[in-house]
């Protein structure tokens, strides 16, 4: 199976020329009243890869799988993605995740495929856990790749087929 560094590259690789297609304005249009719009979804994107490196790096040296959550909603109204350069956002998106994927490829596999019995509630989940249902930081890495595409088809369906 490919691994979730090489299903990253491949997702950025797809979605980027699309994104940087997306006009200034259209990245300033919210999808429906309330919602994000596309330069707010690519920040809450920036937010998961802030947040998850620092996981996938502590959790290599954890048995367990805990960490902390972070307020969505508070992080992208705090740093006012909605008035950031759209050209800029998709820029340090598509480069930090490159680097991501890098430090995926890293892990070695006692800590990739260590079963982590004690582990947070795992609320909504986008990729499919191992065998019963014990997740591993494998699985949490896959599932951080699929967050990413679930988030680009809310900006273009055809951004992550
Ligand atoms: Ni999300």
């Amino acid at each position: 199976m490919e691994g979730p560094g090489s299903a990253l590259r491949s997702a950025i690789a797809h979605a980027e020329p699309l994104l940087r297609a997306i006009t200034a304005e259209r990245a300033s249009a919210p999808a429906a009243p309330g919602k994000w719009c596309p330069k707010e979804v690519i920040g809450h994107l920036l937010d998961s890869a802030n947040n998850n490196l620092a996981r996938f790096i502590r959790l290599q040296s954890t048995e367990d799988m805990f960490f902390e959550p972070y307020a969505q909603e508070e992080w992208v109204r705090a740093q006012g993605y909605a008035d950031a350069d759209w050209r800029d956002l998709v820029e340090l998106w598509a480069l930090y995740n490159r680097h991501i994927a890098r430090v995926m490829d890293l892990v070695l596999d006692d800590a990739r495929f260590r079963p982590r019995k004690e582990h947070r509630p795992l609320g909504s989940t986008y990729a499919s856990l191992p065998a019963e249902g014990i997740p591993t930081l494998d699985w949490l890495m896959r599932d951080y790749v699929e967050h990413l595409k679930h988030h680009l088809r809310q900006i273009d369906p055809a951004c992550a087929p």
